[in-house]
């Protein structure tokens, strides 16, 4: 008999999961410098707000958006693409702070991903009922570089697919903290975020915050 069927203590969660071939999910990797990221989030949005970009096909997206980084992901009508300056300001997007450069670069170490060195964070904002449908990130110049994802706030599900839309689509539980990295044969899988639901969390109110770590030029 084990002391832990004896106390009645749930197994610990295993700190990382694989997701498919060069996917892997780093549970609560973020925990431990959460408010740091959470500090140069807030400087972040005083320079560039989030907003609500226009999809190419007309539609106004539900997911909020900034960058941070030397290139910033935007969508408009003329299409999707990373621009070295926020079209809101005209400027630049501003930097990546030290604790985001820090935390995907040893994500992605961890993941088996020593080299990389992201140029551009996609800062994504989801209040209750904002989702992100299914896609592949293909803006991108170079797919040797994997994805890190880090998740802050409200939890979400985590939609992972395959190469084709149709592939079926395993689900995952994305908390407060935890890192996701793919790469490698996964590095285009569709994936997307269905309708986060209702709730308060205590360092980041009312919304999930992902941060997407990406070598786009
Ligand atoms: C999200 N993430 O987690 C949406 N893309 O809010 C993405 O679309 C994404 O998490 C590529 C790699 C990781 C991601
Ligand atoms: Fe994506």
């Amino acid at each position: 008999m084990t002391s832990d069927l004896f106390h009645g203590f749930e197994p610990p969660a295993p700190r990382r999961e694989d997701m498919a071939e060069g996917a892997v999910l780093l549970r609560g990797k973020a925990l431990e410098t959460e408010d740091e990221l959470l500090g140069a989030l807030a400087a972040i949005e005083e320079k560039a707000p989030f907003r609500h970009m226009v999809t190419p096909g007309g539609f106004v997206m539900s997911v909020a958006m900034t960058n941070c980084g030397e290139a910033g992901w935007v969508t408009d009508l003329s299409g999707y693409r990373y621009d070295r300056t926020d079209p809101l300001s005209g400027r630049c997007w501003p930097p990546m702070p030290a604790p985001f450069m820090s935390l995907a670069v040893e994500a992605a170490t961890e993941a088996g991903y020593p080299d990389f060195r992201p140029d551009a964070c996609l800062i994504n904002r989801y209040e209750p009922g904002a989702r992100l449908s299914l896609h592949q990130d293909k803006n991108e110049r170079d797919f040797a570089n994997p994805i890190v994802s880090v998740s802050l706030g409200l939890p979400a599900i985590f939609q992972f697919g395959g190469l084709k839309r149709t592939d079926p689509v395993r689900k995952y539980a994305l908390h407060h903290g935890d890192v996701a990295v793919w790469g490698g044969p996964s590095r285009l899988f569709y994936h997307g975020i269905p309708a986060l639901k209702e709730g308060v969390h205590p360092k980041a109110g009312a919304a999930r915050i992902n941060l997407t770590f990406r070598g786009a030029l």
